[in-house]
């Protein structure tokens, strides 16, 4: 433990740093010593702290500010704004929230105000805005998440519960100590194992993979692209189509029960409605067997690698993991419980690196050694309305009040929203679709938006406040998937006029004379040490004992030790299921699911099914559109966050978004390293900056999300994307009626070189005020 003489430490999605602060600006953000493996990205956080992109004061819409809330509302995006001061717009902050109560009632309020925000767990930004709108009436609010909804509701309908998406899951220790081969569906892309949410003080997976590779396990990384799994890995590389992979999953399936190498015995004891599945893997349901040589035509992959895939998965100890990325497409509950239903035929769940894991190269901390171990955390309070979307609906939301649309079993009704009001994220970075979305952003009378930057979606917003970010502000970091709980001690004063989130709301709340029950009468420095030590004593003190808050701050970190034994998913349950049942109807593994083919869904039945996706390389839209677009996560950034930054703007290309393409349609379209190209569907078009490549499949390409929203005609539904935000391309789907997630991996796209002077990108520009 350090002495007092600790260095003062911040923490970030990314990591632990420890800033270096002279004359008053943050000039470098050194990395904490305890980290085995820090982010490359911690380059950027000084420059994006102290970047001209920061929204200096208090700022409202020009035509709002004339002709009151809906005022120009087609201008949004193109509009100039107004300084204003902190009390004039929360006046007008305050009043506008008051008549949209009176005269529309709370759930014309929209607040589900997805987003990452930043680390800190008392500054969390959407908790704040919520626990403000709970204590005046209310708000409509948002289930799940962009990340795994598809997979989220699917597991809780077939597993029980959601440990299995979001962990911990069995542990590498135990894939290290016992199992020949891990499978990987979507590769384990150590860039996305840099984040985790509430922020990272150890990244253990990479060390992780290297001692379960030292152990002798074999890899598979069945991917689109080689580089999905990190080259020390020497894994098999098997790249079908995308969207192909529950076909896959099937045939593995098909072949294991034709050749005999099913546990039946494992079937009949720990799931349930495995005949069902059977009959339509046979064909006895549809007239089609699923095997090896129906997935070849699906997939491009040849039958006699699926074959000779499911006889050494059946001959070894095989770990099988599906990265969410899977599940973020059109059907993307499928995949999830196709592979649980190959996990389960393969009999190997719940016994030592066996059975099956979700996103273990998505996030850090999946399956590290976790102790068992509180987060220090600030309740949410309560949301008196009732209204709620699935996340990744707000342009449905907004283009159809009135209508139903379906959700895991209900019938639902959209409400009419008339305000919207965001706090810690960027739907103009994270939502499908934006033309569309563009759209929809005109029908609510009036926006404001929480930012410390001119993001996107700031400049589409009628009153945008400025806040403080994790280094202008102190608080505490931890998240339940890593061992580290950090002392973030503010290093700089507020930059410009930012106020930090819980100063804004609190007197926001003086307003509605609702400060009392929203602050509880408490400072920011009487809040951290209240979250500190209710997580304190919830804390098992032979764990580990936590030591009093002034002492923790004093410190500057708590560092919990790891769990000395590996966990191992569904142990228990495989030990003794009558006595250990799982929290589903069945109490087992539901390959049949009665509770959901009792809703009757044709884009969810009652157990893992091939359902043709929208648009992939099947289908008859690819010949218009050949390519098949893949927006990952970005290596060099978190999201939208730092893009203006230097590891972000390091790795642009011609100043745009870096596109990857295959090497033989890049010749095909006369496309080298380093053009810009006009990548383009039916619902819009962007530039982007080629990276030509082996590394990735024929037919599909890769453009992270995360660059800033650029049209080159600013307010304009359809303008070119002049910088390389993928969203203004993928399609904005729910998953099916089930979860109602987002589809953003479902896109298929052209790509051709651009002719002419490309136009300047203009994405860090401030709007003229
Ligand atoms: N096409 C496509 N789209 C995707 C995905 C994909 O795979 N493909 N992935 C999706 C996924 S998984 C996710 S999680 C989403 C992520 O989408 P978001 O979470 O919306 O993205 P961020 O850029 O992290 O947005 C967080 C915002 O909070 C702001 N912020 C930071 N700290 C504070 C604070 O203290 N107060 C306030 N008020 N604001 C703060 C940041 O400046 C930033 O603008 O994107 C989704 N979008
Ligand atoms: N550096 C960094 N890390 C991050 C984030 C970030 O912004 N920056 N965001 C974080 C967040 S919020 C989340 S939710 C996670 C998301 O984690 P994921 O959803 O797992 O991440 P992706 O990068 O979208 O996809 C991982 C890989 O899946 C492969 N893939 C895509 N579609 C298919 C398919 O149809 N079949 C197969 N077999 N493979 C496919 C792609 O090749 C891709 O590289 O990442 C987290 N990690
Ligand atoms: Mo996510």
């Amino acid at each position: 433990m350090p002495k007092k003489t600790a260095p003062a430490l911040n923490h970030s999605h990314w990591g632990t740093f420890e800033p270096v602060v002279v004359d008053g600006r943050v000039t470098e953000a050194r990395p904490f010593a305890r980290d085995p493996d820090p982010s490359p990205m911690l380059p950027s956080i000084a420059d994006a702290l102290h970047h001209h992109s920061r929204i200096a004061q208090p700022a409202v819409r020009a035509g709002w500010l004339d002709d009151g809330p809906g005022g120009a509302r087609e201008r949004r995006g193109a509009d100039r704004y107004v300084a204003v001061t902190w009390e004039r717009a929360l006046d007008l902050i305050a009043d506008e929230i008051k008549r949209v109560i009176r005269d529309r009632g709370n759930q014309a309020i929209y607040a589900g105000s997805y987003g990452w925000g930043s680390a800190g767990r008392f500054h969390h930004a959407r908790t704040q805005l919520q626990r403000f709108l709970g204590g005046v009436g209310g708000f409509t609010g948002a289930r799940d998440t962009y990340s795994n909804a598809a997979g989220a509701v699917l597991v809780k309908n077939v597993l029980g519960s959601l440990q299995a998406m979001n962990g911990p899951g069995t542990s590498w220790k135990s894939i290290a100590d016992h199992a020949d081969l891990v499978v990987m569906f979507g590769g384990m892309p150590t860039r996305n194992t840099q984040v985790t949410p509430g922020g990272v003080g150890e990244h253990t997976t990479r060390g992780w993979l290297e001692q379960v590779k030292a152990a002798g396990v074999e890899f598979c990384n069945i991917s689109p692209m080689r580089d999905d799994a990190a080259s020390f890995l020497e894994a098999e590389w098997i790249a079908p189509r995308p969207h192909s992979d529950t076909a896959l999953m099937l045939a593995l399936s098909h072949t294991l029960i034709v050749e005999g190498l099913h546990d039946a015995d494992f079937l009949a004891r720990y799931c349930a409605g495995f005949n069902r599945f059977r009959d339509y893997l046979l064909g006895a349901e549809d007239g089609v067997a699923k095997s090896a040589d129906w997935a070849a035509g699906l997939s491009e992959i040849s039958a006699d690698k699926i074959r000779g895939l499911a006889r050494k998965m059946a001959a070894s100890r095989t770990f099988i993991n599906v990265n969410w990325s899977l599940q973020r497409g059109d059907h993307g509950e499928q995949p999830i419980w196709a592979a649980i239903a190959l996990a389960a035929i393969l009999g190997q769940v719940g016994l030592p690196g066996g059975g099956f894991g979700f996103g273990y190269g998505s996030m850090e901390g999946l399956a590290s050694l976790l102790p068992d171990m509180p987060v220090p955390t600030l309740s949410l309070g309560r949301n008196p309305v009732r209204s709620f979307i699935p996340v990744a609906r707000i342009a449905d939301l907004l283009l159809n009040p009135g209508q139903p649309f379906q959700y895991n079993g209900q019938d639902l009704i959209y409400p009419d929203i008339d305000l919207v009001y965001w706090c810690g994220g960027n739907p103009f970075h994270h939502h499908q679709d934006i033309n569309r979305l563009i759209r929809a952003w005109r029908r609510p009378a009036t926006i404001v938006v929480h930012d410390p930057w001119w993001t996107a979606t700031a400049r589409h917003a009628d009153i945008v406040l400025p806040t403080t970010t994790t280094l202008e502000r102190d608080d505490i970091g931890a998240s339940a998937r890593d061992r580290f709980i950090i002392a973030m001690k503010q290093a700089i004063a507020p930059v410009g006029e930012a106020r930090d989130d819980f100063a804004i709301f609190g007197d926001l709340a003086e307003r509605f004379g609702t400060r009392d029950s929203f602050a509880e009468g408490r400072t920011t420095m009487q809040w951290l040490r209240h979250i500190y030590e209710a997580a304190r004593e919830r804390a098992n003190p032979h764990v580990f004992a936590w030591p009093a808050f002034d002492e923790f701050w004093e410190r500057g970190y708590l560092e919990v030790p790891a769990a000395s034994t590996p966990h191992v998913l569904f142990e228990e349950f495989r030990m003794n299921p009558d006595a250990n049942p799982l929290p589903t109807p069945s109490g087992r593994i539901e390959i049949f699911s009665e509770k959901i083919a009792s809703y009757h869904y044709a884009d969810c039945p009652g157990h893992p099914t091939w359902l043709e996706p929208a648009e992939w390389l099947g289908s008859d839209a690819a010949r218009n559109y050949p390519l098949h677009l893949l927006t990952t996560q970005p290596s060099t950034r978190l999201h939208g966050q730092m893009d203006m930054a230097r590891v972000s703007q390091q790795s642009k290309v011609a100043g745009r978004e870096p596109m990857r393409i295959n090497r033989d349609d890049a010749a095909a379209r006369e496309i080298r390293d380093g053009d810009v190209v006009r990548v383009f569907n039916d619902r819009g078009a962007i530039l982007a900056g080629a990276v030509v490549t082996d590394d990735i499949r024929r037919g599909v390409i890769q453009i992270s999300t995360g660059a800033w929203y650029d049209p080159a005609e600013p307010g304009v539904i359809g303008s070119l994307d002049k910088h390389g935000n993928p969203n203004v391309l993928t399609l904005d789907k729910g998953t099916s009626s089930l979860a109602q997630g987002p589809s953003a991996q479902t896109t298929l796209v052209q790509v051709e070189k651009y002719a002419g002077d490309p136009p300047p990108v203009t994405a860090f520009e401030s709007p003229q005020i």
